[in-house]
């Protein structure tokens, strides 16, 4: 057992170069190992779209791999030994190769973190983890910057980030006087509101035998394949992110929180699925932005805002992610109990703001921020669906959705389930915000100017009786002071209509059927 190669597992969402288990390799001395693995396609019952991107990038990584000399033991879902397990395929690879130890740069998720610890008792060889280096904040500092901390806000986080990155600073200044020109960013939808295309990439036959494997294998999962035009080399992915910059980032901050029925992707990146399985170095996508500013191509607000979302709450919720787990997918600090209604993976509703949301979703394995924290996540945290119900939702259908992601934003951010430490409110709001930052409620078959009642929009008495709902637990937070007070003033019959207004739209929603998310 001494002599043997070192055993690289490369997992679907590291297919960086630069990866830190790879980085001290030489390929004469190394095997990659690379698994497709029914475990990992079933903890949830991923979009097909987002199982086919990860299979595709994975097949041509594991090419590039072998062009730059290294051997990549690829391990097929069809392949008739494949155990379906990391760990089953791990120790397997270890005998085969006569492995002298294994060597694995941390992974994403709480969960498989777990599966990794273990393999130093169950692999009689020695198990090295290495840090994963592609974030700017390494999680030991991240814990040290929270521990000093009563309460955890991005903000200041994020100022550390820009000083450590040296983007957008003049010396020890950042550049225009200000660290964040939010304030800039808050236009909804209007006449210059005309978002140019994503760059869209034509299966090759790689992606296309991973198409015909996942429709074969998954026809079940949530979803459609039909559209499949992601980015699946880091080539295409700086093809993309090119596209962004010269055409969508200018307008990115404006449009930053407008939503438009049928414009899915209006002036975002769409990166974020390229990114996070490793294709493209967030760092090195900050420079090429930052650049566009400097050179005059681009606003301040735009880019700032864009940099904000890479080195600040990216990173940010990756920090939160691994302080805060396992606790945080159990956190339900306002106990919301109610299961995610079946129109939520079907889009059968009458909501024009969720139908469109969930079909650009079933379509693309995408949907944009807004779209996820203001309509989805804000019905979810009004209308108290279960926060564990939520996450496997998100999970599930969104192609860029790793849980260090995605589980601080649903539980934090979206539903307020761990009490605060993410958000300083909840972010709640009636169909007012919605009708103010998208086209959606004109074509609606609810009204939104009307408060309860039939043909009411659900978001307005939802909102109110959220308020009332959680008035124990809320009403002392200084930036509920305002819906507060107003809702004290309303008098008691008022009240009683909205909370029955509510309770009568909450009655009719029909309980998803079991199997879409977990089999
Ligand atoms: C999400 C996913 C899926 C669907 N399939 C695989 C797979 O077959 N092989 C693999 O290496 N990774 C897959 N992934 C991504 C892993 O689940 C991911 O590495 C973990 O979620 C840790 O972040
Ligand atoms: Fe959504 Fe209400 Fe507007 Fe309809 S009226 S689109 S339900 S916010």
């Amino acid at each position: 057992m001494t002599k043997g190669p070192v055993l690289v597992p490369v997992l679907g969402d590291q297919l960086s170069h630069g990866l830190s288990s790879l980085a001290d390799r030489s390929p004469a001395d190394t095997v990659v190992l690379m698994m497709e693995v029914w475990d990992e396609t079933q903890y949830v019952r991923h979009h097909k779209a987002k199982i086919a991107l990860i299979f595709s990038a994975m097949r041509h990584f594991a090419e590039e791999l072998r062009e730059r000399g290294f051997t990549v033991d690829y391990i097929t879902l069809d392949d008739p030994a494949n155990s379906g397990s990391f760990t089953g395929e791990v120790s397997a690879a270890v005998a085969r190769h006569k492995a002298r130890g294994v060597q694995i740069s941390e992974p994403g998720e709480w969960r498989v973190r777990q599966m990794i610890d273990a393999w130093r008792e169950s692999l009689d060889v020695r198990v090295r983890v290495l840090p994963d280096t592609r974030f700017v904040c390494p999680l030991p500092d991240f814990f040290e910057w929270a521990a000093g901390r009563k309460q955890w806000r991005m903000e200041y986080f994020y100022r550390d980030m820009r000083r450590k990155t040296g983007l957008l600073m003049d010396g020890d200044k950042p550049v225009g006087g200000k660290w964040n020109f939010d304030a800039d960013n808050r236009g909804g939808p209007d006449a210059d509101c005309r978002p140019p295309a994503v760059a869209q990439f034509k299966p090759d036959a790689i992606t296309r035998e991973v198409l015909d494997l996942v429709a074969a294998r998954f026809p079940d999962h949530f979803g459609s394949l039909e559209d499949f035009a992601w980015p699946v080399t880091a080539a295409q992915a700086a093809q993309a992110f090119d596209r962004f910059l010269k055409t969508r980032l200018p307008l990115f901050g404006r449009y930053q929180d407008a939503m438009m029925a049928g414009a899915d992707t209006m002036y975002h990146a769409v990166i974020s699925p390229a990114l996070n399985i490793g294709l493209i170095d967030p760092v090195e996508m900050c420079r090429l932005a930052e650049t566009e500013w400097r050179e005059g191509r681009a606003p301040i607000e735009a880019v700032e805002g864009f940099i904000r979302q890479v080195i600040g709450w990216r990173e940010y919720v990756r920090g939160i992610y691994w302080l805060t787990m396992p606790d945080l997918a159990q956190a339900n600090e306002l106990d919301a109990t109610r299961p995610l209604p079946e129109f939520w993976w079907t889009g059968e509703t009458q909501m024009a703001c969720i139908a469109d949301c969930v079909r650009t979703t079933r379509k693309t394995a995408y949907a944009h921020h807004i779209q996820r924290l203001m309509v989805m996540g804000n019905f979810a945290l009004l209308a108290g669906l279960s926060p564990q119900d939520v996450a496997d939702w998100f999970l599930v259908v969104y192609a860029d959705a790793f849980e260090w992601v995605e589980l601080p934003n649903v539980a934090g951010m979206a539903l307020f389930a761990d009490g605060g430490k993410l958000a300083s409110k909840p972010y709640a709001a009636s169909g007012a915000y919605i009708d103010r930052m998208s086209n959606y409620c004109g074509q609606c078959a609810y009204d939104v100017k009307k408060k309860v009642g039939k043909n009411a929009c659900p978001f307005n008495a939802l909102y109110w009786d959220f308020l009332a709902r959680n008035e124990d637990k809320l009403a002392g937070n200084p930036r509920l002071a305002n819906p507060y007070a107003t809702w004290r003033r309303m008098n008691a019959d008022k009240q009683a209509e909205y909370c029955d207004s509510a309770a009568a739209f909450l009655q009719t929603l029909q309980p998803a059927r079991k199997g879409w998310a977990r089999g």
